[in-house]
């Protein structure tokens, strides 16, 4: 039988519509959403490639809610994917990280989807090369074409959708649509994600962790103590963990949801409800390391079972291998201190 796999490619399209065409009241809608996503991916990844030569990384001399610089890669990715998704028909309501108020798409346009999205994850690394990344969450309303906050501001459990693009050495786009976890990588010459990466599980336990030691002169009890646990394991049969943090949360995850071990931001006396938002950063990664087998917390509760009180409101995580986040858990039961 000849090998046919070069001509037998399954994009991104493919695979979802495969997925899609499982559940009966499938109507399309969903993977018309996924291509305005894909092709925003594509856009924000030809500008990172090219930023340094087009001085895309300079200031933009603006600053966003998060009162942090906005470089102009961050105006671009946004405006991108604000436009795509407009132009789909397939979204009603729209939260970026880069805008103070939910985008309420106008009527004409407005579809029966909410996508909650940072344009352009850990983009004060873009100078210095680091990978960077695109994170998205998808919501289906209830009520369509009735469209309110509310419909966004509830559990993570009420997403339908949720992935990551990351910009490095490939471009790879991660996604679950609620059954698994597939990776894609961009073939520039087709302008097409190519499956990679079927079904990714994450490995039960790792000894990996993924913070920023610098806050813990902050942390709570709990978090101190766990992290002392796998630093100077009290068994002398267990060994120490890696550490391994970038500061850039797509990269960080990838990491964590490929290799396994545990990634963490978590509340402290600085930041008392840390520092991810919980509607374009935790849920979506959430969702993912939960589909690929893995746990997502907040220390106290699950990820997903929170209610965000606004938009941009932030939580605690601690997310990775089942083993190692049941673990936190634990030390959380046991200290119960969250600052
Ligand atoms: P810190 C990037 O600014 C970001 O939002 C995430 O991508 C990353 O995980 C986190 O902040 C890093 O924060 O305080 O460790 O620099």
């Amino acid at each position: 039988m000849a090998d046919h796999t070069k001509t037998n490619i399954i994009t991104l399209t493919r695979h979802v519509l495969t997925e899609q065409y499982q559940h009966k009241d499938a109507t399309g809608d969903l993977t018309l959403l996924l291509t305005a996503i894909q092709l925003g991916c594509k856009f924000v990844e030809s500008c990172v490639r090219k930023a340094a030569l087009v001085y895309l990384t300079g200031l933009a001399n603006q600053t966003n809610i998060q009162g942090e610089d906005v470089k102009k890669l961050d105006v671009l990715a946004n405006e991108m994917f604000v436009n795509a998704l407009r132009n789909s028909g397939k979204v009603s309501i729209m939260v970026s990280e880069e805008i103070d108020n939910a985008i309420f798409v106008e009527e004409g346009l407005q579809g029966k989807y909410c996508v909650t999205f940072d344009p352009l994850d850990g983009s004060s690394n873009i100078d210095a090369g680091v990978n960077v990344g695109t994170i998205f969450g998808i919501y289906k309303l209830d009520n369509f074409p009735s469209a309110e906050l509310k419909d966004v501001l509830c559990p993570g459990t009420e997403m339908v959708a949720a992935g990551y693009c990351m910009y490095g050495s490939s471009c790879n786009m991660v996604l679950t649509t609620g059954s698994g976890v597939n990776g894609y990588t961009l073939d520039t010459s087709l302008g097409e994600f190519i499956l990679t990466h079927p079904n990714i599980r994450i490995p039960s336990r790792a000894k990996i962790y993924s913070v920023n030691e610098g806050n813990a002169l902050y942390w709570d009890d709990a978090c101190k103590h766990y992290f002392d646990s796998v630093k100077f394991p009290k068994d002398p049969a267990r060994k120490p963990y890696s550490a391994r943090y970038i500061g850039s949360m797509v990269a960080d995850i990838h990491r964590t949801l490929l290799y396994g071990g545990i990634f963490a931001y978590p509340a402290d006396k600085k930041s008392k409800d840390g520092k991810l938002r919980i509607l374009y950063e935790c849920f979506p990664m959430a969702m993912i390391i939960e589909q690929a087998g893995g746990r997502a917390t907040t220390g106290k509760v699950r990820m997903l079972e929170v209610v965000p009180s606004d938009i941009h409101a932030r939580s605690p995580i601690f997310l990775g291998s089942s083993e190692d986040v049941l673990e936190v858990e634990e030390y959380y039961r046991k200290y119960d201190s969250l600052i």
